[in-house]
């Protein structure tokens, strides 16, 4: 009798333990699955690349074949933009969906910046982490670290990527032509020995400090303007900086450790949704490549930078395939501000441009307003998920945040992210629609914007001044309003402001009332 109680007992338990353990499988099968349905995210960020610098966008003479079949399996957009035609502030509005002219001091960041974006800034990057998101930021930062005083470049380096929604980061802190050439790993310098600890100023530190003015025959690329403080890998820079020997950087191994970390780290991460932010420094100034892509093209290191940015794109597919995640992953590929060609180094930039065209069938590129120093190559990439095109639909990174939130199943609270649109329609549906209007502006200090709606584009230059217009950085004239039809006439050389005052009018009230709004 007593024997039965006891079998009966361990019947029951027995069948309660298997009964748990089937709802516990099937929740664990349930949550993978719900994780293999959130799609991972890869924003990849090239610096300086002009809309005509690759071959899907018409390079006839610059290979760049992993961007291409990016290209012909995904979305490219022939309308879209960076908010800004310079670094800092079009970086600021990728990580946090709102116009840089919105927030005072997001103009290109000086070394040692202190962090730009506010504190408790919702970022694409804390929203995707509230989704249950992997987050990392690998490549050019430029967006200032630390508090009010600046970096505390042998302490932490604080408020930085991991105060605004990165779990892990590895950075080039500021430009690869500012000082100093080290890498930040989460909130240090990666590898700086504390014996040699590392000064960073815009002073020189002593009179036998030696500069790209003092030792300019010794330079293996010499400065045309400005980069001519402190001397680092023959190169001189933006700022003086001592210190950190061991931590410094070869600029030729650049892309390499971008391309190591993104691979580590995706597939550290393989197995749970991710956002990586890939901010390549390619193809800024200095353009110093690996010396495996020197002399690649007859452009000079300009046309070979794109080759290797080219290389990295195709290292983070190979990766993804490597991983099968290729199905499960959408790539977003953007250019930060338009093209520039001598922008401070004698690189043969102008003079072995031959017949390429870095700013597409554009007018202007980096520092203006004009349609060459804001549209960008930008291709979506999700096979199977995305049906192949070209779209003409307007669209900006600043939409990103929206976007990418909205395809991880998020509801963005108003307030967020205000300029951001979520696009997630644009990219899923064929018929989708891009956005009705877009601001643009360029490094923010000179009250320049760009106003686009539907096929009109205003072009407003308070200083009445505008830079590198014909890809040259002398200053041209230009009056305060200019009205472009950029259907018949996308190289805006036909003002149209006179023969219709009535769309110049409306758009210069719509564009004033946008940057008013609060
Ligand atoms: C300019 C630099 C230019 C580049 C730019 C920022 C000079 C003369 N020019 O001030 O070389 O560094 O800032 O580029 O110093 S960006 O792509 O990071 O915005
Ligand atoms: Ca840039």
């Amino acid at each position: 009798m007593q024997h039965d109680a006891l079998k009966g007992i361990l019947w029951i338990a027995a069948i309660w333990i298997l009964s748990n353990l089937s709802v516990g499988l099937a929740q664990d099968a349930l949550k993978s699955s719900e994780s293999i349905s959130k799609p991972n995210f890869i924003v990849i960020l090239a610096d300086d690349l002009g809309y005509g610098d690759t071959g899907c966008y018409g390079a006839k003479t610059i290979p760049t074949p992993n961007i291409d079949r990016l290209a012909q399996q995904g979305i490219r957009f022939t309308s879209g933009y960076c908010s800004a035609s310079t670094c800092t502030p079009t970086r600021y509005s990728l990580l946090t969906g709102k116009y840089a002219f919105r927030q005072k001091g997001t103009g290109v960041a000086p070394p040692n910046s202190p962090s730009i974006i506010p504190a408790g800034t919702t970022t694409i990057a804390s929203l995707l982490k509230t989704a249950g998101y992997k987050t990392s930021v690998i490549g050019k930062w430029h967006l200032g670290l630390g508090g009010p005083s600046g970096p505390d470049w042998n302490g932490t380096l604080r408020p930085g990527p991991l105060d605004f929604g990165f779990d892990e980061c590895f950075l080039l802190p500021t430009t690869n032509d500012r000082v100093p050439q080290v890498f930040v790993k989460n909130d240090r310098v990666l590898d700086l020995d504390a014996s040699d600890p590392l000064w960073v100023g815009d002073k020189k530190p002593s009179d036998n400090h030696p500069t790209g003015q003092t030792h300019r025959r010794e330079l293996k690329m010499n400065w045309s303007h400005g980069h001519n403080a402190t001397i680092h890998n023959g190169v001189s820079r933006i700022g003086f900086y001592t210190g950190g020997t061991k931590a410094r950087f070869r600029d030729e191994d650049l892309s390499d450790h971008w391309v190591r970390e993104a691979d580590r780290w995706i597939r550290a991460h393989r197995s749970e949704p991710f956002f990586l932010y890939f901010c390549s420094h390619a193809i800024h100034v200095p353009r110093i490549v690996h010396e495996r892509f020197a002399g690649t093209t007859k452009h000079g290191p300009r046309g070979d930078a794109i080759v290797e940015f080219d290389w990295s794109v195709g290292q983070i597919i190979e990766t993804l395939k490597d991983c099968n995640l290729d199905k499960n992953t959408l790539i977003l590929l953007c250019s930060d501000n338009g093209p520039v060609l001598d922008d401070g180094y004698e690189d043969r930039a102008i003079e072995d441009l031959g017949d390429h065209d870095p700013n597409g069938p554009f007018r202007g590129g980096k520092y203006n307003v004009f349609e060459g120093g804001l549209r960008t190559p930008m291709i979506a990439w999700w096979p199977g998920k995305l049906t192949p095109r070209v779209s003409d639909q307007i669209i900006c990174i600043v939409d990103y945040p929206r976007t990418l939130a909205a395809l991880a199943g998020l509801q963005v609270d108003p307030k967020d992210c205000p300029d951001s649109v979520d696009l997630s329609r644009l990219l899923l549906d064929p018929n989708g629609k891009g956005r009705d209007s877009l601001v643009v502006q360029d490094n923010g200090q000179s009250g320049s914007f760009g106003y686009r709606e539907g096929r009109w584009k205003l072009v407003r230059c308070d200083s009445q001044r505008a830079n590198n217009v014909e890809l040259r950085l002398t200053p041209t004239k230009v009056p305060k309003y200019q009205l472009f039809d950029l259907e018949v006439d996308p190289g805006e050389s036909i003002d149209l402001l006179e023969k219709n005052p009535e769309q110049a009018r409306g758009m210069i009230e719509r564009l004033q009332k946008t940057i008013d709004l609060q």
